[in-house]
């Protein structure tokens, strides 16, 4: 891959001969086992990070609770002013970031340049964000009674993201911890590891700069081991995790055990109800963006279209016929829309479910199938794949991180489109094509969707960082990023000042002595 310069990005992200994946920021540990990452886009080995020992674990807490102390005194916008240098730096590395993503994750470039830009755009939120972390005034039953709340810093938020947007999850929870107060751990996905030391070697640089101590940015990398440290450990009062309904359940448990805070983000189920005044020319761009990029890894990516039946056909045409023009290949080329899979596990995932689907009754109609031969010699590269199916399947009810669109359909009112779009165990992401207003109305009310995300003629993936991200049910209803996310990164306290000279009850009760 060295023909579109990742030689010279990987030396721009300080990523040559790099051998440690923990860090308090510039101080860099050993680590005890090796992690290799290969990437998906041409079989080569990209780099090796080590994987924290349990020494190093400690010392890195115990370096982040030092930190914390310091961090938390300085004022909400000078830390801003920390994430504004972060937010510019990245400006700068935009190129290399992104495409040292593309490279060892898969995505498209301009997905990879997208997820620089999220985090970006996220930082200049935050910035903003750091003079506005305002509680409120609230009136007092009580005379000369004042009431208050107040948001303080909470402490070492740990956070484990997975490998599909290997650095962007990192970034919304740091920007925004960061002008909490919080200092931050970071346990990245082992399969693209190097992703997590390039954004620590990037940050590191900013807070030496600023004479910052060490522990307000730490990496740890390793398998899930590393995790249940973290998991039930009562120095992190907050745990954001992103990654599988699996995942999410093992840790949402663990940390409640403890009476900890866990913000969970794990697997959606997306689907885009396409009713009979469905305008095809956004539909199109709209379904097969959201079925097929990053290669279906989205959490956002669009599993089902619901189908009003007097459209059916045309739809499934055009979508069938928009698949025709899918450009596959590697990723760093911006020729192709689609690049690899993260890897040869989920190459067979995506196997299974097809062979699932069709045991089941599934009907095919774009063929899937790993694409061989030359530029695909990382066994990685698949075909997206369209198969007609009920939404009760078994396969459909899951989650298979890959390229594979079901296409089901509605008879009758948009309730029974709703119906279905509600009728499975995740809740993120769902979308309505529609220009009857009633419709769309109605897919937003109450009886609605019952996702964290509701959309009306655009796709279910590409939200922008302005809003709260997240969903309901078995995604895990933690919502981070935008809107008062921030909230979940503090800790709230009310208070209650009296300035009288009496002493009077609240709730009238009388208490005389
Ligand atoms: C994810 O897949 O974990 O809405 C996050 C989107 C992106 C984020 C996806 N902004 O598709």
């Amino acid at each position: 891959a060295t023909d579109y310069g990742m030689d010279k990005a990987l030396q721009q992200l300080g990523l040559k001969d790099v051998n440690h994946g923990t860090s308090t920021g510039s101080t860099w540990y050993p680590g005890g086992e090796e992690i290799a990452s290969y990437s998906p886009v041409d079989g080569a080995l990209i780099g090796k990070v080590t994987t924290t020992t349990k020494e190093e674990y400690d010392t890195v807490i115990k370096t982040a609770q030092e930190a914390f102390k310091t961090f938390r005194a300085m004022p909400a916008p000078q830390r801003g002013e920390i994430v504004r240098q972060f937010g510019n730096k990245l400006r700068e590395l935009k190129e290399p970031l992104g495409k040292l993503v593309s490279y060892e994750m898969g995505k498209s470039l301009q997905e990879g340049y997208g997820e620089v830009q999220e985090m970006i755009d996220i930082c200049d939120f935050a910035v903003g964000l750091s003079r506005q972390l305002n509680g409120q005034v609230i009136p007092s039953e009580r005379p000369g009674h004042v009431m208050r709340e107040q948001w303080h810093s909470l402490g070492i938020v740990g956070i484990i993201s997975a490998f599909n947007f290997p650095v962007a999850v990192w970034s919304w929870n740091t920007a925004l911890a960061w002008v909490c107060g919080d200092v931050c751990v970071w346990k990245a996905s082992e399969k693209a590891p190097l992703c997590s030391v390039a954004c620590q070697n990037i940050i590191a640089e900013i807070l030496k700069e600023n004479d910052l101590p060490e522990g307000i940015s730490c990496i740890i990398n390793g398998d899930y081991t590393v995790g249940e440290w973290m998991t039930k450990d009562t120095r992190i009062p907050l745990i954001s995790a992103t990654g599988s309904t699996r995942m999410g359940r093992i840790v949402g448990k663990t940390v409640a055990e403890r009476f900890g805070k866990s913000l969970l983000e794990l697997g959606g189920n997306n689907a885009i109800i396409i009713t009979p005044t469905a305008d095809l020319k956004v539909v199109v761009p709209g379904a097969v963006f959201g079925a097929v990029g990053t290669c279906g890894q989205r959490c956002t990516s669009t599993r089902r279209l619901i189908i009003h039946e007097s459209v059916y056909d045309k739809v499934r045409d055009a979508i069938v016929g928009a698949y025709d023009q899918i450009v596959i290949g590697n990723p760093l080329d911006e020729k192709n829309h689609v690049g690899p899979l993260i890897d040869k596990d989920a190459v067979d995932m995506y196997l299974n479910a097809i062979e699932k689907a069709k045991e089941e009754g599934g009907n095919v109609l774009v063929e899937g199938g790993v694409l061989e031969g030359e530029g695909y010699e990382s066994g990685c590269y698949v075909k997206p794949a369209i198969i007609e199916a009920e939404n009760t399947y078994e396969i459909v009810q899951h989650e298979t991180f890959a390229p594979i669109l079901y296409l089901m359909k509605y008879s009758g009112d948009v309730e029974n489109a709703i119906e279905i779009q509600n009728g499975v165990a995740q809740g993120l992401s769902s979308a309505i094509m529609t220009n009857e207003m009633k419709e769309a109305e109605r897919f937003l009310s109450f009886a609605g969707s019952d996702c964290g995300i509701a959309n009306v003629n655009i796709g279910t993936s590409g939200a922008e960082i302005g809003g709260a991200f997240g969903g309901e049910k078995e995604t895990g209803g933690g919502r981070e990023s935008g809107s008062d996310a921030w909230k979940v990164y503090m800790r709230r306290q009310t208070n209650t000042v009296n300035y009288s000279d009496e002493l009077p009850l609240a709730q009238g009760i009388k208490f005389d002595l």
